[in-house]
């Protein structure tokens, strides 16, 4: 029988808590348990006042689920024992990590392992740097032999889901491009028809030219190195045409070649290249770690938490935003086995993640490459951090 009835009903207990419900309704009654009985209308205001209750109770169910220990973490264990951190970084590549002439390291990647040894061991020296070739990085991940990947790795499904490994966030956004001679007066990458290019293997770019040359309907002859310093010979001797790798990465090398002026990027890039940070699937916490450090330099950037003002903010800012990413309320080290100022190490360490980009490869670098999509979101950019909240 079709017509209006209410239905009572014990749905079990929340938090301990016994909790009943009752829902109007006009649909088919007669589908419904016999147990559910018809009741009076007014019933339908209580229905309403227990929803309300109910639900504002079950939002107070993940604030109490978030405040449990985390399960220990092998690798965090593992990275305080040593008392070092072992980071995988590029082989020398300007902006993301390069060794300088000090023995040290520089770049967006290299400040981000030093970011995670701050935030971890309190000591910004504590990193080995493990310098690794495309085809190298993933198995020194997988077997132990790094604890953190942080060598302009672009995120994709395979690698992300196949490999044992996981992405943590975007530390850049970029996509894969051409550079050739501008003697060529080539336009477009469509001019590239019949060119050789020459290209790193293990890397998405070999894979990205295949796809779009294919697609497009292009002929070309690849040209295919195992090292950066091959692909950058090959293409500065005039063995190939052009040269294709991530556009950061192509700025970065154009610098390095004789006459940079000869030389031009193509306007395109022809794929997406989100490059991050990479550890070791089913070691949740160290995961969480590496992500929330990365997150803590973008929230920095947004809340205007800099390396120079970290201290007076401790001391004078009453934004309770500004107050949770420096550790001075809530306890959120806590939740990812850290002490509670881990954030205010990482901003001390290397500063915000705006400080980080134009110091490495913004307007303080030879790179001087602009924001972009690398911008905040609220900047027009990509770049969005969840809160610490
Ligand atoms: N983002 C791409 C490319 C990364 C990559 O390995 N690029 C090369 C070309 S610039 C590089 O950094 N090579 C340095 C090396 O292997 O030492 C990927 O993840 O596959």
């Amino acid at each position: 029988m079709r017509g209006r009835f209410w239905v009572r009903g014990n749905i079990g207990t929340i938090g301990g808590l016994r909790v009943t419900a009752e829902r109007g309704s006009a649909l088919y009654p007669d589908l419904l348990p016999a147990r559910w009985e018809k009741g009076p209308r007014i019933a339908s205001v209580m229905c309403c006042i227990r929803t309300v209750l109910l639900a504002a109770l079950a939002c107070l169910i993940p604030a109490a689920a978030s405040a449990q220990t985390p399960p220990a973490s092998r690798t965090l264990d593992a990275v305080i024992k040593r008392g070092v951190l072992n980071c995988g970084v590029n082989t020398g590549l300007a902006g993301f990590s390069a060794p300088d002439d000090k023995g040290g390291w520089t770049g967006i990647d290299a400040d981000f392992c030093r970011a995670v040894a701050a935030a971890v061991l309190n000591d910004t020296a504590k990193v080995k740097y493990l310098p690794l070739n495309a085809k190298e990085r993933f198995t020194a991940l997988q077997s132990g032999e790094v604890d953190l990947l942080s060598r302009n790795t672009t995120w994709t499904m395979s690698r992300d889901t196949s490999l044992g490994l996981a992405f943590v966030g975007v530390i850049y956004y970029d996509g894969s491009a051409f550079m050739t001679r501008k003697s060529l007066g080539l336009k477009s990458v469509k001019d590239l028809a019949g060119a050789s290019i020459c290209t790193q293997t293990g890397t998405t770019n070999e894979l990205v030219l295949a796809d779009y040359f294919a697609t497009n309907g292009i002929t070309y002859k690849p040209v295919v190195f195992e090292r950066l310093v091959e692909v950058l010979a090959a293409y500065n001797s005039g063995r190939c045409d052009a040269m294709t790798t991530d556009s950061s990465q192509l700025i970065s090398e154009r610098l390095r070649l004789q006459n940079v002026d000869e030389h031009e990027i193509l306007p395109e890039l022809i794929s997406k290249e989100p490059l991050g940070p990479v550890v070791r699937q089913g070691d949740q916490q160290w995961e969480s770690i590496a992500r929330w450090v990365l997150f803590a330099m973008l929230n920095a950037e947004e809340l205007g938490v800099t390396q120079k003002n970290a201290d007076e903010m401790i001391a004078t800012s009453p934004n309770p935003e500004i107050r949770r990413l420096l550790g001075l309320e809530g306890e959120f080290g806590k939740g990812i086995g850290l002490a509670n100022d881990w954030a205010v190490r990482v901003i001390k360490a290397v500063g915000n993640y705006g400080e980080a980009f134009e110091r490495n490869l913004g307007t303080g670098s030879r790179l001087a490459i602009p924001r972009g999509k690398n911008a905040l979101w609220k900047d027009g950019g990509l770049q969005y951090a969840p809160p610490i909240r």
